[in-house]
Parts: structure tokens; sequence; C-alpha cells
């Protein structure tokens, strides 16, 4: 018997992925960059048991047992097995896999990225694989390649047919800026209504912004955004972040029939959020949403108390639900 437990955390995208060349693949449209969160927060954690007595392959998700038998585990599991060091017992073995988030899954937070990584991530130590696994926890959900390390990652779009230049790599690690901070605000914590894997195939169907984004916005965005993180501009940083949320939503509005991810209180957050900065005089806080209505803040650690009171004071958590993670600083991935 063979036993592995791993912890990774979700990342939260400020250049986002939407759309796929490939699906069977997973090859993205465009490059995309996130930052990790730290582990003690939002984060995934599997144990993998391997034994020669095991009959048959397992995976339970969250205490409930689900199909081993999804494409996405088996792409994983074949890419493994396949980069296997050579003479290990253990990669004949079936095996037992519990995995547990310890925040909403489904929810628009980035839940299978923290899982698909931690999956790939704990089988490559029992298989002793070397070398990067982006690539491989790229076939079990795209944005799962960036949870993989830790600070702030950039998903590369890669040119080639077979995916093998599509990998993630790291921009800087944590103490680059050690100031940054994400705060995350459950909206709603229930299931989305569309799977961004179905949703991304909507939009590639349906929207002309999709194309128009993909051929003339994302490029430069990515190096401006790469430049800020670098330079440790906060402001240039915080605008790009905010513009590229507010174009994938847009392309969720273009898309036909349209997708909704973002309500009410979504909206009345990033009100909120412009007013302060132009309370404040300058750009202080950055809003983005992924495929849900719960926002992700970034800003820096002097901004947090007065940011988390002004939260608390418009949407008590009472009445309108939104409960507050405390501030998060970025740490490395597992
Ligand atoms: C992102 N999202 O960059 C974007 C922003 C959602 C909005 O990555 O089909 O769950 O498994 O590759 O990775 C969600 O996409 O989709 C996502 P699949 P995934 O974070």
């Amino acid at each position: 018997m063979s036993v592995i437990t791993c912890v990774a955390p979700v990342n939260i995208a400020v250049i986002k992925y939407w759309g796929k060349r490939n699906e069977e693949l997973i090859l993205p449209l465009n490059d995309s960059i996130s930052a990790t969160l730290n582990v003690e927060y939002m984060r995934a954690k599997t144990t993998v048991m391997a034994s020669p007595t095991f009959k048959e392959n397992k995976i339970w998700l969250n205490g409930k047992e689900e199909s081993f038998e999804n494409p996405r585990l088996q792409h994983c599991m074949k890419e493994l097995k396949q980069r296997a060091r050579k003479n290990t017992d253990v990669v004949n073995w079936n095996i037992h896999v519990c995995s547990e988030n310890n925040f909403p899954t489904a929810a628009g937070l980035a839940s299978s990225a923290a899982g698909y990584a931690c999956f790939v991530y704990a089988i490559a130590q029992l298989y002793g694989v070397e070398g990067d696994i982006t690539a491989i926890a790229r076939r079990g959900s795209g944005s799962a390649c960036r949870s993989i390390y830790g600070g702030w990652v950039q998903w590369h779009v890669g040119k080639s047919d077979d995916g093998s230049d599509s990998f993630a790599t790291q921009i800087a690690g944590v103490s680059h800026w050690p100031e940054m901070r994400i705060l995350t605000l459950v909206v709603n914590s229930s299931r989305k209504k569309c799977s961004s894997t179905d949703g991304m195939r909507r939009s590639i169907a349906t929207s002309s912004l999709l194309k128009y984004r993909v051929d003339h916005v994302v490029k430069d965005r990515v190096e401006g955004i790469i430049r800020a993180i670098k330079e440790k501009d906060f402001k240039a940083f915080a605008e790009i972040t905010m513009k590229d949320s507010n174009q994938f939503h847009a392309i969720c509005s273009d898309t036909y029939p349209p997708l909704s991810y973002v309500n009410e209180v979504s909206r009345r957050i990033i009100e909120l959020i412009h007013a302060y900065n132009e309370l404040r005089g300058t750009t202080k806080v950055a809003y983005t949403f992924d495929a849900g209505p719960n926002a992700c803040l970034y800003l820096l650690e002097e901004d947090v108390p007065e940011v988390v009171a002004l939260i608390q004071y418009v949407f008590p958590s009472d009445t309108e639900r939104v409960e507050y993670f405390k501030g998060l600083p970025i740490n490395p991935g597992s």
C-alpha cells in the first residue's frame, strides 16, 4: 500500500481563459494569467491510495463517489502513466482517490482548477513523474495548469496542434509583491447554471466579441499586465484586471442564448468599487468575476481594513448574503 496526500489552492484569473481551440486536448484560444491563493484558504485536498489488492480504481469528491471513467480523469491518468519513473510497481496497482474542497464546489470559484491540480500533483508524486506537469493538469481542466504554481502564473496558448507548448509558467514568485491581497466575496454559493465548459462552447459558436477579443485585445493586455506585475504598478494592474473581467462578462452577454453569471449584487459591488476608487482619488481596489456572481477583489494590504469595513457596511451579511473571507496573502501553491 502506498498513500500520499496533497493540497492545491485555487487561482484567480486576471486575464481570463474563455474558449478552447481543441476540446479534447483542452487547448485555449488565448494566454491567461492568474495569482494562486495561499494554500491555507481555498484549496482542494486529495489523498491517493494505491494497493495491489484494490480491484478497481475509485474516486470520491467531497464524500460522494464519482465515476473514474470520466474522460478527463482518464486522459490525466494516461499521461501520468506514460511519464512514470520506470520500475515502479505502484503504476500497475489500482488507486482510490478522496478529494475535498474547503469552499463551494462549481460556484465559479475555480474548484475544478484546484481539484485537478491536486489530483495530478498527487499522482505525479506517487509515480515519481519528473519535470513539468502543468500540461497534464491542463487535460483535467484548463485552469488547473495555473494552480500547479504559486505566485503569478501564465498559461501559454501555445502554437502546436498536440498541445506540447500549452503549459503554465511562473511570472513572479509569491515574495515578489508581498503586499498584494485577494478578498473573496461569496455572493452566492450554489452551483452555476451553465458549466464553464458548456458556456465556452456556446460562446465560440455564437459570440463575435470573443473572436474580436482573441484577435485584437488579449495580446496587449497580457503584455501590459505582466509589465504591471513586474513593476508592481497597482493602478495599471487593476485597470487591466477590471477591463478583462468586464470584457469576459460582455462576451457572456454576447453569447446566444446569453450566459449570465453575474447578478444584481455583483453589479452593485462593481459600482461600489468604482465609487470607492474615485473617492480615494486613485485606483485602490480591482474586482474580477469568474463564471459566477462571487467577487474577487485584488488590493494592497494597507487598504484591507477600510475595504472590509466598507463591504460590511454596504452589504451586511445577514441581509445580502455577502460573506467575506479574510484578506488572502498570495503564497506558493503545492
Ligand atoms: C479563468 N474560467 O481563466 C476563467 C475565467 C472561468 C472564467 O478557467 O472546460 O473550469 O475545465 O477547461 O478550467 C473556467 O474554466 O474549464 C475558467 P475547462 P475551466 O479562470
